[in-house]
């Protein structure tokens, strides 16, 4: 009777919480992974980072280029509703469930590929099974990621930007400098954990793209 009271007690106090908007950090820094003590997923959109990019593939670029997300967090991260822009145009980010699930959560420490809807990325690339599958709402990511200059930024639900990068150009509206254009058939790609905000200081040409997992200097 008493551990029933109790537990009516907690509850009432943590719907409280969650009421006048406690959840988030409340249970975030006490809960681990995806489901905290009333089993509402928590989620964070801080630190998601663009990783890796591959904007000029040996094949045709209209179906081959793709974008890798890493999830530096504790903390499964969900993309719905989230934009990929480039130099021209502004994507929506959907789950795959032609050559996925069809989720848009991304795993704490897991990885992501954005491709077009209509990519054959998973025919010419080794993605590993566990690599969340997303694609953006038309065929093109952007317009078409340049193969001298282009920019991406990710933007959440609610429009904030999360990270942008650049390659070729200095874009104003993407903090840092940009990384040189790179060969056809590398990738550009973050070195691990590294982030400040600068593309020329975080990222490097890789001569052997790896789609949807650790990017190994
Ligand atoms: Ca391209
Ligand atoms: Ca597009
Ligand atoms: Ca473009
Ligand atoms: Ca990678």
């Amino acid at each position: 009777m008493k551990k029933t009271l109790a537990t009516i007690i907690y509850f009432t106090l943590s719907l409280t919480l969650i009421s006048i908007g406690y959840t988030i950090s409340f249970f975030s820094d006490t809960e681990t992974s995806t489901n905290n003590l009333l089993g509402i997923t928590t989620l964070s959109s801080d630190n998601l980072l663009i990783n890796e990019v591959m904007y000029d593939p040996t094949q045709n670029d209209n179906f081959n280029e793709w974008i890798e997300l890493y999830n530096p967090t504790d903390k499964p991260v969900d993309v719905d509703g989230w934009r990929i822009v480039d130099n021209e145009e502004e994507d929506l980010i959907e789950g795959d469930d032609v050559n996925g699930n069809g989720t848009t959560i991304i795993p704490p420490h897991g990885y992501a590929i954005i491709t077009d809807s209509n990519t054959h990325v998973y025919d010419n690339f080794i993605i590993p099974e566990n690599a969340i599958k997303l694609r953006v709402e038309d065929n093109s990511i952007g317009n078409d990621l340049g193969n001298e200059n282009d920019k991406i930024i990710l933007k959440n639900a609610t429009g904030v930007i999360v990270d942008a990068i650049e390659w070729g150009s200095d874009y104003t509206d993407v903090p840092g400098s940009p990384i040189s254009d790179v060969d056809e058939g590398h990738s550009i790609a973050r070195y691990t954990n590294v982030d400040t905000n600068d593309t020329l200081a975080d990222f490097y040409d890789e001569t052997d793209p790896t789609p949807g997992s650790e990017n190994i200097v």
